[in-house]
């Protein structure tokens, strides 16, 4: 089940669900329950009133109106009150519940909101690490692709420290537009500059398939986890498996890079072996993927919110 990271306003996305934070009466209410209501129509409190209202960390359903998404699944997350409260219980119910909801109703497609990190007062870098990690305790068992939704301001996924660590990294690594572009076209006759350096080959010949078949018997990874811990769907998996001439894109290799745990070499003879370019100098989102691998954090969530940080999904 993959997932990702996007900045926008729910309301208008097109998956089959989207993930409603409401209150327990379920009648509406501010924030992206307010706008989820405006945006579907009268229609939604007609049918949200025959529903009884619904438990914090439980969820319900509605139809999805006059919005683009079939469903809407209307979960009630915990009101922050310092943490000591079972609150993080409460949220990742929520996450859990609406998933298996969303799966019962046969969607392909989910979108969250980033529940109780408005009105209800959940720090924001808690209710994130709480969103991804129970999204992410889903994943392997399911084929939905689940977006989690950003909205306002600029919220930044990754804890300050990571956030400083990264951005000093960038500044004096990121090869600038112009340099890049001069050094391309002395690079037509020359072998590459630094930002290019390319990777070792890839061991004894092998190809993608047999490396990702050698990697996972090293790990010992069944493929629920590998999918799990790649972000990809069980279904990628076979294709990877079945079709030796499957192309797989750039984020999808860095998904396996990162479910194997390689470094940054070995994430860039994936990448080879994939037939796609090595990691460059000169592209922000390869940049910041250099420093996760380099700095041993390069799983699949600090991956997402480290790229999303930087607007370089
Ligand atoms: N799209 C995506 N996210 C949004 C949108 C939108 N259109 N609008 C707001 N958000 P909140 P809660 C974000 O307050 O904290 C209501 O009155 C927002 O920036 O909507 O769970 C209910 O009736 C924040 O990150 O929900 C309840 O009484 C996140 O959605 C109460 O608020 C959640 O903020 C629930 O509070």
């Amino acid at each position: 089940m993959p997932f990702n990271i996007v900045r926008g306003d729910i309301t208008k996305m097109n998956t089959d669900a989207i993930v409603n934070a409401a209150n327990t009466t379920l009648l509406g209410g501010g924030g992206v329950d307010g706008a989820i209501h405006r945006a579907a129509g009268p229609e939604l409190l007609k049918e949200c009133m025959t529903l009884g209202g619904c438990k914090m960390g439980q969820a319900k359903v509605t139809k999805g109106y006059d919005l683009s998404c079939k469903y809407i699944i209307h979960t009630v997350g915990p009101i922050w009150n310092g943490g000591g409260f079972g609150e993080e219980q409460i949220l990742r119910s929520c996450y859990k519940n609406s998933l298996e909801l969303a799966e019962q109703l046969g969607c392909r497609s989910v979108a969250f909101p980033l529940i109780s990190a408005g009105v209800y007062g959940y720090p924001i870098q808690q209710a994130i690490e709480v969103a991804l990690s129970a999204i992410n305790e889903y994943l392997g068992d399911s084929e939905m692709q689940v977006t989690l939704m950003m909205f306002g301001g600029r919220i930044v996924a990754v804890n300050d420290t990571e956030f400083e660590s990264i951005k000093q990294y960038i500044s004096e690594n990121l090869v600038g537009q112009f340099a890049t572009r001069r050094r391309r076209h002395a690079a037509d006759d020359a072998p590459a500059g630094q930002e290019q350096a390319a990777p070792p080959p890839p061991r004894g010949g092998e190809t993608l398939v047999q490396a990702v078949t050698r990697l996972t018997s090293e790990l010992e990874l069944d493929d629920k986890e590998l999918c799990r811990r790649a972000n990809i769907s069980g279904s990628l998996l076979g294709k990877i498996r079945s079709d030796g001439r499957f192309r797989l894109t750039r984020s999808e290799v860095i998904g396996l890079a990162s479910a194997f745990d390689l470094d940054c070499e070995g994430a860039g003879q994936l990448l080879q072996l994939a037939g796609l370019p090595p990691f460059s100098m000169s592209d922000r989102a390869d940049v910041i993927l250099r420093y996760l691998f380099e700095n041993d954090c390069c799983d699949i969530l600090t991956i997402n919110r480290a790229l999303f940080s930087f607007d370089a999904l």
